[in-house]
């Protein structure tokens, strides 16, 4: 059974990070170790909530793993919340040699989080160098490679944004968000040589977590076996299909559980 890493907040309540990590990986029949970054009451879409870095116990947690002889296969990385976590994050990565997914959670609609301050924008542009696969958005894109934001499907455009993050020196980039046309959205990406595109309807309905979910599912297939292309088409159609079948805009995310019994029949389907 393949061990994946899943290293990002832990917010108690609201759908995401963590909290949409694990059950995705056991769905998908991976085994799954956290790294809790920060504690949150609740993800930042609610007002205020009550939070506990736990920047300063990230080592010693590696340090213990290294000592009982932990290894993974795959590490996924999301949300962090200052530039110094980042910094632990990096250290972990290189004591632990495995295929490493990189998602910059910073922003979305051409802005940053309201937490997010240019130093992290720096720090996880280190982060970034020690990815195997990159899955920023269109908005994380441009404030990394520091090309402008632009809410367009312009190949031109998304081609040399998918330069711009190629450059970290990734072997996969998958750029997420790309307003298509009549209401579509989908995602650009590259893969060794070969770029690919991938849409969906778009569904009226933002939600917190999604590109957390996204992740998860693309890292899940990956570790099933499928190639950077297929996993991410599959995660376009969880969030899709999430979506279409949830409550709108609802500050506790994405009704994703329903989906986990199609998710895994996909798997059954090609293993
Ligand atoms: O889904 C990304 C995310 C993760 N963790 C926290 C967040 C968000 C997005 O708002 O607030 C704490």
């Amino acid at each position: 059974m393949k061990h994946v890493l899943s290293v990002q907040d832990l917010s108690c309540m609201g759908r995401c990070s963590l909290t949409v990590a694990l059950p995705i990986f056991s769905a998908m029949g991976c085994r799954c170790s956290v790294l809790p970054t920060t504690v949150l009451s609740t993800h930042t879409g609610f007002p205020q909530p009550h939070r506990r870095g736990l920047t300063e116990h990230i080592a010693p947690i590696a340090q213990h793993w290294q000592q009982v002889g932990a290894s993974f296969d795959a590490i996924g990385v999301g949300y962090l919340a200052d530039p110094r976590q980042a910094e632990a994050v990096e250290d972990v990565l290189s004591r632990f040699p495995a295929l490493t997914v990189v998602d910059p959670a910073m922003g979305d609609h051409g802005k940053l989080y309201s937490s997010i301050t240019p130093e992290q924008v720096a720090a996880m542009a280190r982060l970034c160098k020690k990815g195997n696969i990159l899955l920023p958005n269109v908005t994380e894109a441009a404030f990394l490679t520091g090309l402008p934001y632009r809410q367009s499907n312009d190949l031109a455009y998304l081609k040399e944004l998918n330069a711009g993050m190629r450059e970290f020196g990734a072997d996969g980039v998958v750029i997420t968000g790309v307003s298509g046309k009549d209401g579509k959205i989908g995602f650009f990406g590259s893969a060794g040589q070969e770029e690919f595109s991938y849409e969906t309807d778009s569904v009226e309905n933002h939600s917190h977590g999604t590109g957390d979910m996204f992740a998860a599912v693309l890292l899940g297939g990956i570790m099933a076996g499928k190639t950077v292309q297929d996993a991410a088409i599959l995660a376009a159609r969880f969030v899709e299909r999430t979506l279409a079948n949830s409550p709108k805009a609802s500050p506790h995310g994405a009704e994703f559980e329903k989906q986990l019994p199609w998710l895994c029949q996909q798997l059954n389907s090609v293993m």
